[in-house]
């Protein structure tokens, strides 16, 4: 599908400051695939894709998990963890993307796992960093993230784990196998 129509999706799926931080994914994503050997159509279609099925119902979204075979481990954590199972599907389903690292990079967006792709760790950063995003901290991982993308990616798994930590929320098991491979591959 045209990035015209994906963005013509978005735009019905979402608040406007939400179709803002798609965008500014989608430009962080474009910026940050400079470091490897990425598709820039692929990039397009998972950055604008990632969130699309964030503001849906949440029974809509369990159904999803449900009738789709996906994790139902993801029901008994955070309903936040849903929607980039569930977008993976809708990308397939309704926006005809087939190349499974897309939809992988949509699927892991959220908790990233172990063994991430190119496309999947700069998904997993730009969704982070993206330049309306703002928390203590965030110039400092944009910095490491361009100064050596690996050594950043490194910091903001380790950023997030903290995170879900300090307020003491259930950590989903790709989250952790995420942040295990992140520390098991420092050299
Ligand atoms: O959809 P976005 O807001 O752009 O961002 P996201 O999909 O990366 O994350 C949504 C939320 O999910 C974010 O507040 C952090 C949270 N989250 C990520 N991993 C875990 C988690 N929450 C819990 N409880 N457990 C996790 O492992
Ligand atoms: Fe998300
Ligand atoms: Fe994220
Ligand atoms: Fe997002």
């Amino acid at each position: 599908m045209v990035r015209e129509k994906i963005l013509e999706a978005v735009t019905q799926a979402m608040p406007s400051n939400r179709v803002v931080h798609t965008l500014g994914v989608e430009e962080t994503a474009i910026s940050l695939s400079k470091n490897f050997a990425l598709n820039l159509e692929d990039v397009q279609a998972a950055a604008l894709l990632h969130d699309i099925v964030k503001f849906e119902d949440k029974n809509w979204l369990k159904q999803q998990i449900l009738d789709n075979y996906l994790p139902t481990d993801l029901l008994e954590f955070h309903v936040e963890l849903w929607h980039s199972h569930v977008g993976a599907v809708v990308a397939k389903e309704q926006f005809g993307i087939t190349d499974e690292t897309v939809l992988n990079a949509i699927r892991f967006h959220t908790t990233g796992r172990d063994g991430m792709s190119a496309l999947e760790k700069v998904i997993y950063v730009a969704d982070l960093l993206e330049p309306n995003r703002q928390f203590p901290g965030v110039d400092f991982l944009r910095e490491q993230v361009n100064k050596d993308f690996h050594k950043g990616f490194e910091e903001c798994v380790v950023h997030s784990l903290s995170y879900l930590i300090k307020k003491r929320v259930p950590i989903y098991p790709d989250s952790l196998a995420c942040y295990n491979d992140v520390v098991k591959g420092r050299k």
